[in-house]
């Protein structure tokens, strides 16, 4: 077994000192909580897609710019979607945790979302060109399954896209699917598998924010859920993807990146989370802003260089390649 150390000067990811930047109290209306938020840069403002649960326990997706992505938050006078059960029956019990990624093919951002249905958690699509009004693609997969996002450019002349779904044996892993339209998907292939044991990510991984396009490779963040007698501990980790063929998995970090430390992160609705669903990359200044929902409950930033996170996922192992019996296409 490889140890691999984080740089022993400073962890990759430095929390912000404001951190929550966000929570409920700051809200212009009442509700319980608000966390794992979509990211993205528009214009010179970074854009949050707030996850807020109201106080029936109902969760919708809200709007919040800022021009440095830290304070000042300014939040959109109307949720940009709401559960619209009537239209849309798969979001009776809410919208959650959206991942954005923007696709310059189609001029206009994708969010994937987990839309909350009778029959469980499912991915549901809609796309924006300027977080003020939505257009909705509808469910993508059927539930259980949810931590989804869209790579930004068709491969090999189809959309492609990561996502959770859980099945009635054995853990929950993250596969990739294809589209050649957005709507209808297929060629589902198995991409990284839960370890086992006593591994911080053993059982039960997702996707994090949406994979990243650098010269190594695809960049990808995924949580992993650890069971322990006093409930679980969500942490994250990083891969590195084969740029041409994302079923490729280049590297894969044996050590968590972030977890619960601050208590923010220890103590809420569900104590020991982190939980990012958005990151915003500067490359030229070489700055990564790490957006997560803390235990359920508020929104918190971490920072880290976009090269030492490079650096890093690259010195991280080569994972085994996939059992023969594994599901693949
Ligand atoms: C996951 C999702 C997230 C949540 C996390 C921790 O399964 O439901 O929305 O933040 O659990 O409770």
């Amino acid at each position: 077994m490889t140890f691999l150390l984080h740089p022993p000067t400073r962890p990759l990811f430095q929390r912000q000192a404001g951190n929550p930047i966000i929570s409920s109290d700051q809200l212009p209306y009442a509700a319980n909580a608000v966390f794992n938020p979509g990211a993205a840069l528009l214009e010179d403002e970074t854009v949050l897609l707030l996850r807020i649960e109201d106080l029936r326990g109902i969760s919708h997706l809200q709007v919040a710019r800022s021009s440095n992505g830290i304070d000042d938050w300014r939040f959109d006078p109307e949720p940009l979607l709401s559960p619209d059960p009537d239209r849309h029956p798969e979001e009776v019990w809410g919208c959650e945790d959206p991942r954005l990624t923007w696709l310059a093919e189609r001029d206009e951002w994708a969010i994937a979302y987990t839309a909350y249905s009778r029959r469980g958690p499912l991915v549901s699509l809609a796309t924006t060109k300027d977080f003020r009004t939505v257009t909705r693609l509808g469910p993508a997969m059927p539930p259980e399954d949810k931590d989804a996002a869209l790579f930004p450019a068709r491969i090999d002349g189809r959309w492609a896209m990561i996502h959770r779904p859980t099945p009635l044996r054995g853990g929950a892993h993250v596969w990739v699917s294809y589209s050649p339209d957005l709507r209808h998907w297929g060629d589902h292939a198995l991409l990284i598998e839960a370890r086992d044991g006593a591994w911080w990510d053993a059982g039960k991984i997702g996707l994090g924010p949406p994979p990243i396009e650098t010269e190594a490779g695809w960049l990808v963040m995924y949580h992993g859920v650890h069971l322990t007698a006093a409930g679980p501990i969500y942490r994250v980790g990083l891969t590195l993807l084969d740029l041409a063929d994302p079923t490729i998995v280049l590297r894969r970090s044996d050590e968590w990146v972030l977890g619960p430390g601050a208590p923010y992160e220890r103590e809420g609705d569900v104590g020991q989370v982190v939980f990012p669903c958005g990151w915003t990359i500067d490359q030229a200044a070489d700055r990564v802003h790490l957006y997560y929902g803390a235990a359920d409950t508020s929104v918190a930033l971490a920072t880290a260089t976009f090269s030492d996170l490079l650096a890093y996922v690259e010195r991280c192992p080569q994972p085994d390649r996939r059992r023969e019996s594994d599901f693949a296409r």
